[in-house]
């Protein structure tokens, strides 16, 4: 182009060629070479942003995918094109991405277990920690902005060490063997295994090609992974992330889909799994012996035998639900989950009873693990913000009626509260009101304060220490940092630069599935 424009200017033929230049077209593969590859991958196989593939894109119509090219997807990191491209060039590029690849490639057991590096074997590092702190009020904060993670001391907020991380990770890291070991997922599927004690990673691997999150077996001894590319659950041993198990996401006709996200139901002994394509949530047992009502093997393979074998363990349950689940939240007793889906239909699926067994009204839709719960006079709710508007749904989670929608300035990504708490806290993700921060009282529940921890930037994800007497807030912004209040006054008390932190993970409070957090 820039040849091009210095004949015309040599030869004084500005306006030929100004007419040329704008009707030359520019190819479908630049487009999104320039606009998508950099979140999408050159490959379209996800990085950021999730894998663009026709198997991955069942569920949305191609008149959908121009909206979303054009004005952007809410709740996600997915901007709107409408100023930069016009309306052929959105429409080359919704046709490029509903062309199948003419090779996808495979990331079964074979290229999991060659991904695999051990970088220290099980067993032969130290048992004590390389530093002075409570293990069980240590934070891990991850920071988006340069790929890194801090380790906080959640008695003094001082850093104890800033460790690299995989590229873009998304969702809750796992801490397991009471803040030995902490388990981190990329977007792109790398599962990385951090000894805290030693400061040092112990072994990693890839896990699929575009993951959604990972989940810990409370016996310490399986990490799964859900995955949108391949359609596979992968299994691995919690020791040294060796592969274990591929679980094909397919239903009984065969049909594959997305996993959703996956979660430890601790006191079931098992793992519970949304499906994005099938109307279905598995509960897959972590016990040896797979309890009455698990059967499986029907779509999975052994890694040695390629077979199908019963005495294995990961034994499945298949429960049919109304509609896709996008997103779900457990109860704190774990026998029922709240699935959403993006069109803002909500239902309670009753893991015992294998069946939905009431709608719940949610207006759009809730980002997954925001929901909390806490006791408001006789009953117990759930509070969610909501991606999609700016409120704050309170529920009974007895009948499911949603007894106060609180209003706030703006749709929000997350809650959070503390048993030893009076407040609830929640962010203003989007729109102009962006840099606040609501504070509701959980009895009253009225908006008490609204923090402006940082203007003009966007303050979200709050995590509690310990002992609930203080709140960590996260400046989500490159030149960001972390906000730490005392929860009972809401009064600042320290400030530490960080990084564009985002979420935050305190020990005590994820191991013990504080009703105040996600789990
Ligand atoms: Fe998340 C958790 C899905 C967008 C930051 N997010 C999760 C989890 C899922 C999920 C499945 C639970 C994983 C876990 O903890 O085990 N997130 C989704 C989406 O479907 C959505 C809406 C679209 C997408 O991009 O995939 C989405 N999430 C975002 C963001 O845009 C956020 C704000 C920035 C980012 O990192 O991409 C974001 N998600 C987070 C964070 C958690 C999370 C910080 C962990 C919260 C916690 O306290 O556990």
């Amino acid at each position: 182009m820039k040849g091009l424009l210095s004949i015309c200017l040599t030869f004084g033929l500005l306006g030929i060629c100004s007419l040329t230049m704008a009707s030359t077209p520019i190819s479908t593969d630049t487009l999104y070479k320039q606009h998508c590859a950099e979140c999408h991958g050159a490959d379209r196989l996800g990085i950021m942003g999730p894998a663009l593939l026709p198997e991955n894109l069942k569920r949305l119509r191609k008149k959908s995918a121009i909206q979303v090219i054009r004005d952007g997807r809410v709740a996600t990191q997915m901007p709107a094109f409408g100023d930069k491209l016009d309306k052929e060039q959105i429409q080359s590029l919704v046709e490029l991405v509903y062309t199948p690849l003419d090779r996808v490639p495979t990331w079964g057991m074979a290229q999991i277990r060659a991904s695999q590096i051990i970088y220290h074997q099980p067993g032969s590092l130290p048992d004590r920690p390389l530093f002075e702190a409570a293990i069980d009020n240590l934070f891990m904060v991850v920071e988006l902005g340069d790929h890194h993670a801090t380790l906080l001391n959640g008695d003094t907020f001082e850093p104890i060490f800033r460790l690299p991380t995989r590229f873009a990770l998304h969702g809750g890291p796992k801490w397991a063997d009471g803040g030995r070991y902490i388990y981190f997922a990329s977007r792109d599927g790398w599962i990385s295994k951090f000894d805290v004690f030693n400061l040092t990673y112990v072994a990693e691997v890839r896990a699929g090609i575009n993951s959604r999150n990972l989940a810990v077996s409370h016996d310490g001894r399986y990490v799964i992974v859900a995955n949108y590319l391949p359609h596979t659950l992968t299994v691995l041993d919690a020791r040294d992330l060796s592969p274990i198990k591929v679980i094909e996401a397919k239903d009984k006709q065969g049909n594959s889909s997305r996993v959703s996200a996956v979660y430890t139901a601790d006191p079931r002994n098992s793992f519970v799994a949304a499906l994005k394509d099938i109307p279905e949530v598995w509960e897959i047992s972590y016990l040896d012996e797979p309890p009455a009502g698990f059967s499986g093997w029907v779509h999975d393979y052994n890694q040695e035998s390629g077979d199908a074998r019963k005495e294995e363990p990961f034994a499945l349950r298949r429960i049919q639900v109304k509609d896709y689940l996008d997103d779900f939240f457990m109860t704190q007793s774990y026998d029922q989950i709240i699935g959403t889906t993006r069109n803002g239909s909500g239902q309670v699926v009753d893991l015992d009873l294998k069946r939905a067994v009431a709608n719940v009204a949610l207006p759009g839709m809730p980002h997954l693990s925001s929901g909390i719960t806490w006791q408001y006079r006789d009953r117990t709710v759930l509070a969610t913000p909501n991606i999609k508007q700016g409120q704050v749904s309170i529920i009974d989670t007895k009948t499911w009626e949603v007894i106060k929608q609180i209003r706030t300035d703006g749709p929000g990504f997350f809650i959070r509260s503390h048993e030893q708490s009076p407040y609830a806290w929640v962010d203003v993700f989007f729109g102009p009101h962006r840099d606040r921060m609501h504070v509701i009282n959980k009895q009253t529940l009225e908006i008490v304060k609204t923090l402006v921890p940082a203007p003009g930037k966007t303050s979200a994800h709050v995590e509690f220490t310990k002992d609930g007497r203080y709140a960590l807030v996260s400046i989500w912004d490159d030149d960001g940092g972390l906000v730490i209040y005392d929860a009972n006054t809401l009064e600042e008390v320290k400030r530490l630069p960080m990084k564009k932190p985002s979420g935050k993970y305190n020990v005590h409070n994820k191991l013990t599935r504080s009703a105040g957090t996600s789990h």
